[in-house]
């Protein structure tokens, strides 16, 4: 395990102008924009190809002022979202954020977002790595990227 976090540590020093993190990969990354203010929901897959479980711990976005961790439940009928402190990405396997699960929220948007367009978010992995992908923005009636 401390083997590890050095590892994490050295990979975040010396991989942070490179942007890249080894054993990590995102793909599908997608934006729903809501009209009339509502907070938008990002979606993606996120691969752990390395030996070792990875701890996401929370996401940030230059385009918006609050990005949050959320996952969807249904309970009695009734539909709500709680939100999510750390989300483990275990080994050689991968967690889907989709519509109706986890799922990124996103609010207070620096300035008008458009259909068509993309802005960067960086999710943030426990011991300070951080990895960060284009998400594409799609209408509210899409179902995927
Ligand atoms: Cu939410």
């Amino acid at each position: 395990m401390m083997r590890w976090r050095l590892a994490m540590m050295l990979l975040c020093l010396t991989a942070a102008a490179a942007r890249a993190t080894a054993p990590l990969s995102v793909t599908g990354a997608w934006i729903r924009l809501l009209p009339g203010g509502l907070p938008a929901g990002g979606y993606f897959t996120l691969r752990n190809d390395g030996d070792h479980p990875v701890k996401l711990i929370g996401a940030k976005s230059p385009a918006y002022g609050s990005v949050m961790l959320h996952r969807s439940l249904q309970s009695q009928g009734e539909s709500g979202m709680v939100g999510v402190d750390t989300l483990t990405v275990p080994a050689h396997g991968q967690i889907r954020f989709a519509p109706g699960g986890y799922h990124l929220m996103l609010m207070q948007p620096r300035a008008p977002l458009e259909v068509g367009g993309a802005v960067t978010v960086a999710l943030e992995f426990d011991g300070g790595v951080t990895l960060e992908q284009i998400f594409v923005l799609r209408p509210a009636s899409a179902t995927g990227p």
